[in-house]
C-alpha cells in the first residue's frame, strides 16, 4: 500500500515537472509570436494562425485596445483577401519578375525562372475555414460578419482535399452553424481510410472535426469513431512522435480530446518539445502557432472557450527577450556538393528529364532549382508562398490538377529513380523545397502524378 502510494506521488510529481516544462515551454514561445506582431497589429500572412493560438494559449494576452486593433486587422486581412484586392508585393516575400536587360545596345526581356505573386497566395478553403476559427476566438458572430455568412461560404466550397473537408467541417461546427450530413459522413469515410501521403494529420483532423460534430449535432457519430482512434494511436513512432512534428501536434489534439488511454502522452509531448529553440520559437512562426494550443493542453476545437469577455487582465507575457547568440561567421570556401535532380510526368512516367549540378553545401533546393531552372526550360517552375514556405505547383509548363488530384510530390533518394521499381510514400520528402538541403551524391525526383 506504502509502495503503491509512493508510485503515486512520484507519477504525479513527474506529471506536474512534465506540466511545468510544457508551460514554461509555451510561455516563451507565446512571447516569441507576440514579439513578432506587426506595427500594423497583424502577423501578415500567419494573421489567422497567430490569432487562434495567442487566444488558445492565453485568453488575456490579446486585451483592450490591442485586442480591438488586432481584430480589426484581422478584418482588413479577411476582406482583403475575399476581394482579391492587390497588395504591395513586396510584403508578400515574392521572387523575380522578368526583367528588361540591356547588353551591347539591345534590351532583351530575361523569361522569369520562377514566379509568385499575390494572386498565387489564394485565398483557399482551408484559408477562410481557418479566418472562421480566429473569428470564433474572438467572439466574431461569424454567422453575421459584414453581413455575410461565413459558414454559408465555406459550405458552398467545401474542398477538394480530405483535409479541407475536415476543416471546414471543424469550423463550420465550432462557428455552431448545421452542418450537413453529406459533409461528416463523407468525413467517417475518410477517417476510416486516409490517403497514405499526409494520412495522419487528415485522420487527426477528422477525427477533432467529427467529435464536434458528435457533441453538437448527431450523437451516433461517436460510435464511428472508435475505429479511427485506434488506428492513430498505432500511429504512435518510437521517438514518441507520430511521424513528424506537424502530424504529431495534430495527433495529440485528436487524442488527447479523446481521453485515450492507449498511447503515451508524454512522450508526444517530449517530442514537441524537443524542436524548441533557444529563442522561445519553434523555428518560424508557422510552427511556433500551431504548437503553442497543443503544450497547453488546448485543442482547436477550445476557440470556442475562449474567454472574450475578460478585459484588461493585462498579458501574462515574460518580457524579458531570450537573448540569441549572434551569427557565427566563416571565411573558409564553401565545400561543394554534387546532387541530380530529377523530373518525371505522370504517373507511368511518360518523360523524364534530370540535371547533375554542383552546389555549395547547405543550399537549399529552393535555390538549386533556380540554378537547374536558369540552365534548362523543363526545370522552369513556379511557386506559391505559403507561411511554411514555398509550394511548386508548375514545373517544365505542367501544372497541378487539384481536381484530378495530380500534384508535384518530392522524393529523396539514395540511387537514380527506377521506373522499374518506383519510389515509395516513405521516401517523400518531410519537408519542401526550402527545408531540403541536397546532399553529396543524392538524387532529388520530383514526380507529376495521382495522389
Ligand atoms: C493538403 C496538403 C497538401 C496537398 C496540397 C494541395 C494543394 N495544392 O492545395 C498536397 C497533397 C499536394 C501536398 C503536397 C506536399 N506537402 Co502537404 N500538406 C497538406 C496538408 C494535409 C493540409 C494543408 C492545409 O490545407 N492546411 C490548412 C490551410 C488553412 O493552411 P495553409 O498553410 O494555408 O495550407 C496550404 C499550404 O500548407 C499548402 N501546402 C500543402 N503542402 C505544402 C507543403 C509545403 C512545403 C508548403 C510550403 C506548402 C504546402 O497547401 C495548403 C492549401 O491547400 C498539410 C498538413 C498540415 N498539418 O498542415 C500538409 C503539409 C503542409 N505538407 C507537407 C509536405 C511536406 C508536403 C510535400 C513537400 C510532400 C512531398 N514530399 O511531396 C508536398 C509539396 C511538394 C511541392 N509541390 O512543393 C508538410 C509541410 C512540412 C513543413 N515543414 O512545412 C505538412 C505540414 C504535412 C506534414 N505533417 O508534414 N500537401
Amino acid at each position: 500500500m506504502k509502495a503503491a502510494l509512493s508510485i503515486a506521488v512520484a507519477c504525479l510529481a513527474l506529471a506536474l515537472t512534465e506540466g511545468s516544462v510544457a508551460d514554461d515551454a509555451a510561455g516563451r514561445a507565446l512571447s516569441w509570436v507576440l514579439e513578432r506582431q506587426g506595427d500594423d497589429h497583424g502577423w501578415a500572412t500567419e494573421s489567422s494562425k497567430a490569432v487562434i493560438a495567442v487566444n488558445l494559449a492565453n485568453s488575456t494576452a490579446l486585451s483592450g485596445v490591442e485586442r480591438e486593433l488586432t481584430s480589426k486587422q484581422l478584418q482588413i486581412n479577411f476582406l482583403v483577401d475575399m476581394w482579391g484586392f492587390q497588395k504591395d508585393e513586396k510584403n508578400w516575400g515574392c521572387g523575380p519578375r522578368p526583367s528588361n536587360m540591356t547588353e551591347n545596345g539591345t534590351t532583351t526581356t530575361r523569361k522569369p525562372y520562377y514566379i509568385c505573386s499575390r494572386r498565387d497566395y489564394p485565398l483557399t478553403t482551408g484559408r477562410i475555414a481557418e479566418y472562421v476559427l480566429a473569428f470564433v476566438s474572438l467572439c466574431f458572430d461569424v454567422r453575421s460578419f459584414h453581413g455575410r455568412d461565413m459558414t454559408a461560404i465555406l459550405q458552398h466550397h467545401p474542398g477538394v482535399m480530405d483535409y479541407e473537408s475536415a476543416f471546414v467541417v471543424l469550423a463550420t461546427c465550432a462557428a455552431g452553424a448545421p452542418v450537413r450530413r453529406r459533409s461528416y459522413s463523407k468525413l467517417m469515410t475518410v477517417a476510416h481510410d486516409p490517403n497514405d501521403l499526409h494520412g495522419t494529420d487528415t485522420l487527426a483532423l477528422s477525427v477533432l472535426a467529427l467529435r464536434c460534430v458528435a457533441e453538437t449535432t448527431s450523437r451516433s457519430v461517436d460510435r464511428h469513431l472508435s475505429g479511427p482512434i485506434a488506428a492513430l494511436v498505432t500511429r504512435q513512432e518510437a521517438d514518441g512522435g507520430f511521424g513528424n512534428f506537424h502530424s504529431t501536434l495534430l495527433a495529440v489534439q485528436a487524442l488527447r480530446l479523446e481521453r485515450e488511454q492507449g498511447w503515451n502522452e508524454s512522450a508526444a509531448v517530449a517530442y514537441l518539445l524537443s524542436h524548441q529553440q533557444e529563442d522561445g520559437s519553434f523555428g518560424n512562426l508557422f510552427d511556433t502557432t500551431q504548437v503553442l494550443p497543443v503544450l497547453l493542453g488546448r485543442t482547436l476545437l477550445n476557440v470556442t472557450t475562449t474567454d472574450c469577455h475578460r478585459d484588461g487582465g493585462g498579458a501574462e507575457v515574460t518580457e524579458d527577450p531570450p537573448t540569441v547568440p549572434p551569427p557565427t561567421t566563416t571565411a573558409a570556401p564553401p565545400t561543394l556538393i554534387n546532387f541530380t535532380l530529377w523530373l518525371w510526368v505522370g504517373p507511368d512516367v511518360n518523360k523524364t528529364f534530370s540535371q547533375a549540378l554542383t552546389i555549395p553545401q547547405n543550399t537549399s533546393l529552393f535555390d538549386a532549382m533556380k540554378l537547374a531552372a536558369e540552365r534548362d526550360s523543363n526545370f522552369e517552375f513556379s511557386a506559391t508562398v505559403w507561411p511554411n514556405g514555398h509550394y511548386i505547383h508548375t514545373i517544365g509548363g505542367v501544372h497541378e490538377q487539384k481536381v484530378g488530384y495530380m500534384f508535384w510530390l518530392l522524393y529523396r533518394l539514395k540511387a537514380s529513380p527506377n521506373v522499374e521499381s518506383k519510389p515509395v510514400n516513405t521516401q517523400l520528402s518531410a519537408t519542401g523545397v526550402d527545408d531540403v538541403f541536397p546532399e553529396e551524391g543524392e538524387h532529388i525526383l520530383f514526380w507529376y502524378k495521382k495522389i
